[in-house]
């Protein structure tokens, strides 16, 4: 069978959302979907636009870091929010996304996927699919936030370049078939959905459970590198703004805004 082609009037005229895809827009190749997404911003898009691609050449993960994308095998997408947050809330819409996935790949899947923080995706400990938030704010543009989600959904294993075969997998590997991307977006938009309107009423609480429920890190042992430090200790919770707390070898906790988690 040829790969499944994404479209996005296929994708508009199934969505069930009230935001998330006010409008769609599928490129066969971009170099990101958030830095896409960043220009459609800047010419003031649509709050909820989606931008996807099937393919990425310059993929973006956190701190520079590359998210291998390659053709029709994965899913690349981009959506622009502009909420009325501040910076706190951003880190928030990471966790939101995170959900979101892993709701989605539970409707699809029998996968069992589990959250790390803050932004990973694994199975079986290793990554199936990451979450890159951006924040813009530049003076005399549009404001927003630029929630970038990349999953890996078709791709043996001989299809993940060396570097990566230890480190990642796909949806594929995890179920042993083959999965349509289409139905997988659209359960994605609305559960993007439903969580971001939740955290906009409810506020974080409820979102910071969920998340944590999803998770698999606690009472782990883990290493926590942040700018050029390493701290050991083991994962508790997230604390009611979802930062990562840890206590370390001496019993005091630790909480962390952001950071490299590993488990050991
Ligand atoms: C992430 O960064 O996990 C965020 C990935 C976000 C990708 C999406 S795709 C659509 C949108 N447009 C973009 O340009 N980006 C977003 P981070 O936590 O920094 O993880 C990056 C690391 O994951 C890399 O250094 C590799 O070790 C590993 N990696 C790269 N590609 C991968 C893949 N396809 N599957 C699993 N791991 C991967």
């Amino acid at each position: 069978m040829p790969p499944e082609k994404l479209d996005a009037a296929t994708l508009k005229n199934n969505l069930q959302t009230m935001l998330v895809g006010s409008e769609i827009h599928v490129f066969q190749e971009t170099d990101s979907t958030n830095r896409l997404a960043r220009e459609f911003l800047e010419k003031d898009a649509e709050n909820g636009l989606v931008v996807l691609a099937e393919r990425q050449t310059a993929g973006r993960g956190r701190f520079g870091r590359s998210w291998h994308s390659p053709a029709e095998l994965g899913i690349y997408l981009s959506l622009v929010l502009k909420p009325e947050l501040t910076l706190k809330h951003i880190s928030q819409l990471t966790l939101m996304a995170g959900v979101s996935v892993i709701l989605a790949i539970e409707e699809a899947t029998r996968v069992p996927a589990r959250l790390k923080w803050p932004n990973d995706v694994l199975v079986h400990g290793k990554k199936v699919a990451g979450v890159l938030c951006e924040y813009c704010a530049e003076p005399d543009l549009p404001h927003g936030v630029i929630i970038g989600i990349g999953i890996n959904v078709n791709q043996f294993p001989d299809q993940f370049p060396d570097e990566l075969k230890s480190l990642a997998t796909s949806l594929r590997i995890e179920s042993g078939e083959p999965l349509d991307r289409t139905p997988l977006i659209l359960s994605l938009l609305r559960h993007l959905d439903g969580e971001y309107e939740a955290f906009l009423l409810e506020g974080e609480a409820h979102l910071i459970q969920k998340w944590s429920e999803h998770s698999d890190m606690w009472d782990r042992s883990v290493i926590v590198k942040q700018g050029g430090n390493l701290i050991e200790g083991t994962a508790l919770h997230l604390d009611p703004v979802g930062r990562l707390v840890i206590a370390d070898s001496q019993g005091n906790e630790l909480a962390f805004d952001s950071g490299e988690v590993s488990l050991k």
